[in-house]
């Protein structure tokens, strides 16, 4: 444990500069699942905004569906957004990512940027931009865009190559507009392999890192990778994230956790996969991403509005542990001396550095 938190009574109480983030969806999910209605009531963001404040984090995310209904009047919108940019005023929480929902309304049933209806397709690359200019104007620097419905269920029904290409056409059009706007945003895709629909396109971090370098502005787009998305394919989530940090591509990352191979759990931070939870945390903290700690995750619809703080401040708490765990462990002189004896350091050694004509060369390479 570092000093610093021993001394503040071993709470691991979060400050701001631990950068932690949640989705007004997340603290704000009334328990409505695919089997059960809400057994929560709807949260108002403002206190949202302050009680997140209270409990030590620093940003505060949304869907524009979060922060203002679906169909809401010119006037609402307006009224919406100053009470919830008072209360940032308030908190000093800042807005570090925004999104847009582009899967609740049922216009978006077969998908929005590669929904086969054109009408829905332009539509939801409006609906997109004008978040982006609140999203901009509340000084988000990242746009995440997780597919959502971008996907099928029917082999027929739905050409994959073509989808791709709308796929690529959106997002052209959106890189096209900060830039011609000049406004500050890039953006995370967010992989998931499935859920809502059968199968999505993007599934892993690996998909959403190759679609990338065929876009017109590929330096204004990153990944969004989640914990539990990830686990879901059954692949290694450090691994998937160091493969983003080492293309220079982790623009923000959704913190939650899963239990295997199964629906969608968004179980809090630490919980399911332990394991990768800690390998994920040695990750960030040590190579050099410096974004979001954001939480994607689902207070359990058995808990009360009291167990939506408790599991809040769980996620925040279980990534501080980890943290001060990593740490020890790298510190650890018998650790130091398993990984030399496990010659680690010999895989940051170039291979062959004097190049191939000099392996070849080299009798004792092969022989
Ligand atoms: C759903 C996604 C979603 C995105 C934002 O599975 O995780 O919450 O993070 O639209
Ligand atoms: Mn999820
Ligand atoms: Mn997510």
């Amino acid at each position: 444990m570092t000093p610093a938190r021993t001394a503040a009574g071993g709470g691991y109480a979060p400050t701001p500069a631990d950068r932690f983030s949640f989705g007004l969806w997340t603290v704000g999910w009334q328990g409505r699942d695919p089997f059960g209605d809400a057994t929560r009531p709807s949260l108002d963001p403002v206190d949202t905004v302050h009680r997140l404040a209270d409990l030590g984090a620093y940003g505060v995310t949304f869907h524009d569906d979060d922060l203002i209904p679906f169909g809401a009047s010119d006037l609402q919108r307006e009224r919406r957004v100053k009470r919830f940019r008072t209360a940032l005023d308030d908190t000093g929480l800042i807005v570090p990512m925004a999104t847009t929902n582009l899967f609740t309304h049922p216009v978006f049933k077969d998908g929005a940027f590669t929904a086969n209806d054109r009408d829905i397709r332009r539509y939801a690359l409006r609906k997109t931009i004008r978040n982006i200019d609140l999203a901009a104007e509340l000084g988000a620097r990242v746009y995440v865009a997780w597919g959502g419905r971008e996907g099928a269920e029917s082999g027929a029904a739905k050409d994959a190559g073509a989808a791709l290409d709308r796929l690529k056409e959106a997002f052209d059009l959106l890189a096209e507009y900060v830039t011609e706007q000049g406004l500050p945003l890039r953006f995370a895709v967010e992989p998931k392999p499935n859920e809502p629909r059968g199968d999505l396109f993007l599934p892993t971090v690996g998909h959403a890192l190759a679609f990338i370098e065929r876009l017109e502005r590929p330096g204004l787009f990153g990944v969004n990778p989640e914990v539990g998305h990830e686990q879901m394919a059954g692949l290694n989530v450090p691994h998937g994230v160091a493969q983003a940090l080492w293309a220079g591509k982790l623009f923000h990352i959704d913190l939650n956790g899963q239990s295997g191979v199964k629906y969608d759990q968004d179980l809090r931070f630490g919980a399911g996969d332990l394991r990768s939870a800690f390998w994920l945390v040695d990750l960030l903290e040590t190579a050099g991403y410096e974004g979001p700690r954001h939480f994607d995750f689902k207070p359990p619809r058995t808990e009360d509005a009291d167990g939506v703080w408790a599991s809040a401040a769980g996620c925040m708490r279980n990534y501080l542990i980890l943290k001060d765990r990593a740490a020890a462990f790298r510190a650890d002189p018998r650790v130091r001396d398993a990984l030399r004896a496990a010659r680690l350091d010999e895989l940051a050694v170039p291979t062959a550095a004097d190049g191939l004509d000099e392996l070849l060369a080299d009798p004792s390479a092969y022989d």
